[in-house]
């Protein structure tokens, strides 16, 4: 009799069990839910033009997709992204695309100092270098959703930069291999830190002047440890969303263009708020106390030598690829 009862117990649990798996696997289909990490804090304008493109899709998916942001490097850090898209183990992320010259000068164009220094420049410089980018990230299982540009990179120290005189010696911080690449050739010592690290490492003193955007420095709250800003105009770098090739193909057609059309919503979206946000976060630093200038004729000739030392050294490593981006982008 009790083995009776046990049989009809373990029936009712494999059954329960079943149903369970159903209402799981159901659950699923229903609503697939996507991580995707990026780099930079919430309140960037990178990571608030992902939000809003997240909720975009999530919205147009009707339930069937949802893409949960985590910013600032809290689920996957800055320099593992790329590689956990690639391997599918996120289906999507951000990623500040110069991070991957070291693979392929291709990936630094935006770089250079002084090739592309404008909006329209950098518009252009993203036409030509568009295909050949793609090309290179699909090799790697990616396809980009869109790719967006920081504000116009400047000079931040703590003192006066009359010439690349005053930057030798300067613990220098910097976030890829063109400005490790600059701080040298400035005479400066590069130290690598990323976004969410460094008003640690200006508190500690571990570094004590970067190159990067008005919007990082109201980040990171650069009036805490810097006097001075100087405009310098240097190059626009960006930041890409790519997806994994194998996540985005096992969508529904319908699934995919909502990917689609809001990801083209979120190119144009990036690139006005970009510039709206050059002149708010070069006002925000001077607001708190942050001397801001246009480089002095010293400081900017300097930088311009820096600048084509490094065009030549970058048109040298990138070869026939690199010749044809720049004669399409028309240098
Ligand atoms: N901010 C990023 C990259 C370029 C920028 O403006 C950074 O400082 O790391």
């Amino acid at each position: 009799m009790h083995s009776t009862l046990r049989a009809v117990r373990a029936t009712a649990n494999v059954s329960l069990a079943a149903g369970l798996v159903a209402v799981l696997v159901a659950g699923s289909a229903l609503a697939e839910t996507w991580d995707m990490p990026t780099p930079y804090p919430e309140g960037n304008f990178h990571t608030q033009n992902i939000i809003q493109f997240a909720e975009d899709v999530n919205a147009a998916a009707g339930g069937d997709l949802e893409i949960v942001v985590h910013p600032a490097g809290s689920l996957i850090k800055h320099p593992e992204i790329k590689n956990a898209v690639r391997s599918g183990q996120v289906p999507v992320g951000e990623f500040l695309l110069s991070r991957l010259s070291n693979e392929n000068p291709v990936f630094g164009v935006d770089s250079v100092p002084f090739l592309a220094n404008s909006y329209e420049a950098a518009e252009k410089l993203w036409a030509a270098s568009r295909d050949v980018t793609e090309a290179l990230l699909a090799r790697q299982n990616m396809t980009i959703l869109f790719a967006v540009p920081w504000p116009p990179q400047g000079i931040y120290a703590d003192g006066e930069i009359a010439s690349l005189d005053d930057m030798s010696g300067l613990k220098f911080r910097t976030y890829n291999a063109a400005t490790e690449r600059l701080a040298q050739l400035a005479g400066a010592v590069p130290t690598q830190v990323e976004v969410p690290d460094v008003s640690q490492a200006f508190a500690t003193g571990r570094v004590e002047a970067m190159i990067t955007s008005p919007s990082t420095g109201v980040n990171i709250k650069a009036w805490d440890f810097l006097s001075h800003y100087y405009d310098t105009q240097a190059w626009l770098p960006k930041n890409v969303t790519v997806i994994n090739v194998d996540a985005f193909e096992a969508l529904s057609p319908e699934l995919q263009d909502v990917v689609m059309t809001a990801a083209a919503e979120a190119e144009r979206r990036g690139w006005e708020a970009s510039r709206t946000e050059t002149a708010e976060k070069t006002q925000a630093l001077s607001d708190n106390g942050i001397a801001v200038a246009a480089p002095s004729d010293a400081l900017a000739a300097g930088l311009r030598e820096i600048g084509t030392t490094m065009a030549e050294e970058w048109a040298e490593r990138a070869g026939d690829e690199g010749a044809t981006i720049l004669q399409s982008y028309g240098n």
